[in-house]
């Protein structure tokens, strides 16, 4: 199982067997409120029925085509569509079929600009401590989690990483993005000084760190990283696989924090969790760079079998309608303030070190217990899911995520299971 404690699963399975709207429910049929939108997928909420109606238009009409110097009119519609809502400039897309592929593609496509645009000696790639960018061998690299790490080697030579931008001493408890922290971009410098600049392609940071535990960026911080990439001829990489599709209030994290990256990886929320898609954006240069040399030329040799499948873009193309007939993109800012009051309510019970908070996302985070980090956060899980609220353990900290649809009650309610649950586990 993937990420899964297998032995200690299998002695008490957790099992899921039918959603709707804003629940799960067991084999059993206890009713679990889903607090996490699956991982962070699901951001209409769960059995949508234009969409479901639409993977099953799509299934009998046509199954599957090749991606292959071969096309197919849904996956065009689809690229169009989303450019609607994709941040300035970010016009091109190229169809993936996960997070992890997104990741992998836009640093191969990054790998292959520099080279095009006549600076192949732009090989080095660099992530950050604590950011998550799947599992595939470049987002391990470039990942900064040591424990997914260490079982793998460095899966990539020529990365480092930047700095995490975590700082509980001056900002614990805060809401939205935290005032101090601005600075942590000018680490690049470092490496920077280290490796030279005309070595580097590309920076690839989570513009908030999802799986790491909810870690806003300091306020700044994003707009020096920018610069600081475009002073030194640097691509700038937005991982936005839990940021994308409204989770922080606006499309997209560039949107929300006004910070616009050259290539941005997404996933998840682009089909509602309903069939696996991802999609990188580029901007409009880094594609028009590769559109030289003979026209017969294949201008990209990369892609998947799965590249722009038919049901996943039937899937996306009603995701698109649903978000839009019901203004799901921007809720998560109608609901800022009641989630903040919801998650600040939480500080001062035990163990709490830190509780913070942007759109539709929250986090509590706990002091390690003696001997067992992590444990706290997964006992505090356990006891939510007994209590029929799904939330997440990462570490030593609680994530919530649910879906855009998701009632003020039921924030309130998401609060008070929490609480109950971690004045339960010392
Ligand atoms: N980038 C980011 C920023 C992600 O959050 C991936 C890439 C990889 O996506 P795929 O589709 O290959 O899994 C992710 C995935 C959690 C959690 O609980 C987060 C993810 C996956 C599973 C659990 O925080 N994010």
């Amino acid at each position: 199982m993937p990420f899964t404690a297998n032995r200690d699963f299998k002695r008490s399975p957790r099992l899921l067997s039918k959603a709707q709207g804003m629940h799960y429910w067991t084999p059993e049929g206890r009713q679990v409120l889903d607090a996490t939108s699956g991982l962070w997928c699901v951001n209409a909420g769960h059995a949508r029925p234009r969409i479901v109606e639409a993977i099953a238009r799509q299934a009998a009409e046509m199954d599957y085509a090749p991606p292959f110097q071969m096309g197919h009119p849904l996956a065009f519609e689809l690229a169009d569509r989303l450019l609607h809502i994709a941040p300035a400039g970010l016009d091109r897309v190229f169809f993936t079929n996960s997070g992890s592929e997104s990741v992998d593609t836009a640093l191969k496509i990054a790998l292959a600009f520099q080279r095009v645009r006549g600076e192949p000696q732009r090989t080095r790639l660099i992530g950050r401590e604590r950011g998550y960018h799947g599992v595939n061998i470049g987002g391990t690299a470039l990942g900064g989690i040591g424990g997914n790490r260490k079982l793998f080697g460095s899966a990539l030579s020529g990365v480092d990483h930047l700095r995490h931008t975590h700082d509980l001493a001056r900002n614990a408890f805060s809401r939205g993005q935290p005032a101090h922290g601005a600075e942590f971009a000018d680490d690049l410098e470092r490496l920077i000084a280290l490796h030279d600049a005309s070595t580097i392609a590309a920076v690839i940071v989570e513009p908030m760190a999802g799986s790491t535990g909810a870690l806003m960026p300091p306020q700044g911080y994003l707009q020096r990283l920018r610069q600081l990439c475009d002073q030194h001829g640097i691509l700038l990489i937005f991982d936005e696989v839990i940021t994308g599709f409204g989770r922080l209030g606006a499309p997209f994290a560039a949107q929300h924090y006004g910070v616009i990256p050259d290539l941005m990886t997404t996933a998840k929320g682009l089909t509602n969790g309903c069939v696996p898609m991802g999609a990188v954006f580029v901007k409009r240069e880094l594609h028009d760079a590769f559109m030289q040399g003979p026209p017969t030329a294949i201008e990209l040799p990369h892609g998947y079998t799965y590249s722009g499948h038919p049901l996943a873009c039937a899937a996306a193309l009603a995701t698109l309608d649903t978000h839009a007939e019901e203004g799901l993109l921007t809720r998560a800012t109608e609901l800022h303030p009641a989630m903040e009051a919801a998650m600040h309510s939480l500080a001062g019970l035990p163990h709490v070190i830190d509780v913070r908070n942007t759109g539709l996302v929250g986090a509590v985070e706990f002091a390690p217990r003696e001997g067992a980090p992590g444990r706290r956060a997964f006992e505090v899980f356990l006891a939510c899911w007994e209590a029929g609220v799904l939330v997440r353990a990462t570490g030593d900290t609680i994530a919530i995520s649910p879906p855009l649809i998701v009632s003020e009650a039921q924030l309130q309610h998401i609060a008070d299971t929490l609480r109950t649950a971690i004045t339960q586990v010392a």
